[in-house]
């Protein structure tokens, strides 16, 4: 099958009939599935929001075809997405690979035109947001979402890049609009008023309407999209949710990075961290095979030993791996003042924690209020019980969107979560 026969001069979104015809010629496609395109087996397994997700197996082994669609999924050709998305996706797994290796799929080809990009298939790897649902205690998570976390957060910024290759890596990402647009309005803004597309579960109402009335909220709400939109400090993974990532007992990847722009550090970590703190509020509606005490407890666990990895993990690169402009070792090590650098050290990471905590509130809040709901909550059939999961985040989001400067560890608000969640089994 060669090219030309089968490549349309514009885009032209796959299906799991014309791929094979599509995708034969390519050697990153037949080389790992198998030379026959015709003996593939295509299934399409895309249950994200955004795009097409195609698996392709064949006698040899199985790839990963992701394909941008012209709008977003989830809600129709109405709301019309640039398909220039996938290229940020591939650069921004480029660099995640060349900073975390390991931690993202390998990518085997990558189409522009077509918006695509073949990667492994990862297997017997599930998504870690399923998992948690399932009540599966992952052990690695914590250690491995740490790393990833403090190692591309770090290596993308000024605290590590040289300065002219950071702000054109800068300039590269900055055309990728209309991915921070969404997450511009629908994390920052739509939960707090009653924006078109915003749902919540009924009864939640009462509650909904002190949170859009509480200027408190609104004005942190707004001071954290502030930081979002003007602090452009490393290169985000830039939707880093359970949802993102895949797990087995042994290994952790982090995929679909197609939101990846340059913003502030703790957006990555926060939307993370609330991802366990939401999956802890939504166990009390998946106890029908029993308790889920243990797995509340894992989570909290999950929640603290990711931002202990990634502290620890942030502080050894301070240390080691300080080459970029920001505090120079010129000013510190270098002048036999290596407390400077630990009393800034100090400082950055308190301000980390403060700014984690007000993007993980706003996370909490637009999972239940906004467009975008996940399938920890989404997933409890019963309302009322759904409504008594969603309450209590809520509140715990509010609590550290307003509260975060205030807050002095993760033992303060592990330990609140555990108080507020009670209301739901009461
Ligand atoms: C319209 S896109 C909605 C959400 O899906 C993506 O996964 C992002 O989380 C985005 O906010
Ligand atoms: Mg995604």
């Amino acid at each position: 099958m060669t090219a030309d026969a089968t490549k349309p001069a514009s885009f032209e979104a796959l299906a799991i009939d014309t791929l094979p015809a599509r995708l034969g010629h390519l050697e990153a496609l037949a080389g790992r599935v198998g030379p026959d395109a015709l003996a593939w087996k295509v299934r399409e397994v895309g249950d994200g929001n955004l795009n097409l997700v195609f698996i392709v197996e064949g006698p040899k082994g199985a790839v990963v075809v992701k394909q941008a669609l012209p709008y977003v999924r989830l809600v129709g050709e109405s709301w019309p997405l640039p398909l220039k998305r996938s290229f940020f996706e591939y650069h921004a797994l480029t660099r995640q690979q060349a900073r975390a290796p390991g931690a993202v799929p390998q990518v085997l080809h990558f189409d522009e035109a077509q918006a695509l990009i073949v990667m492994e298939y990862l297997s017997p790897h599930v998504i870690l947001r399923k998992a948690l649902i399932d009540g599966r205690e992952l052990p690695r998570v914590a250690q491995d979402l740490g790393l990833f976390l403090a190692r591309t957060l770090f290596r993308g910024s000024d605290l590590a890049m040289p300065a002219r290759a950071r702000k054109a890596d800068l300039a590269l990402f900055a055309d990728n609009v209309e991915l921070c647009d969404i997450t511009e309005n629908l994390v920052f803004t739509d939960p707090y008023f009653e924006a078109e597309l915003n749902r919540h579960t009924p009864r939640l109402s009462p509650l909904v309407a002190e949170l859009r009335a509480d200027r408190d909220l609104k004005v942190e709400a707004q001071r954290l999209k502030h930081l979002f939109a003007a602090n452009a400090e490393t290169l985000l993974h830039g939707d880093l949710h359970t949802g993102s990532v895949m797990v087995t007992e042994q290994e952790t990847r982090v995929i679909d990075p197609e939101f990846a722009f340059y913003g502030p550090m703790a957006f990555d970590v926060g939307m993370l961290i609330a991802n366990f703190w939401m999956s802890f509020f939504s166990q009390a509606g998946h106890e029908e095979n029993g308790p889920r005490d243990a797995m509340r407890a894992y989570l909290l666990r999950v929640a603290a030993g990711t931002w202990a990895t990634f502290r620890a993990e942030f502080r050894r690169l301070w240390r080691t791996e300080r080459t970029g402009m920001l505090y120079a070792g010129s000013l510190f090590e270098n002048r036999g003042d290596p407390l400077g650098a630990e009393q800034a050290l100090d400082a950055v990471l308190h301000s980390l924690w403060q700014d984690m905590l007000g993007f993980a509130g706003v996370e909490i809040h637009r999972r239940i209020l906004g467009l975008a709901h996940n399938a920890d909550f989404e997933t409890i059939g019963d309302e009322a019980l759904r409504a008594r999961c969603e309450a209590p985040a809520l509140r715990f989001g509010r609590h550290l969107v307003v509260n975060r400067h205030r807050i002095q560890g993760m033992e303060e608000v592990n330990g609140l979560a555990l108080l507020i969640e009670k209301e739901t089994r009461a």
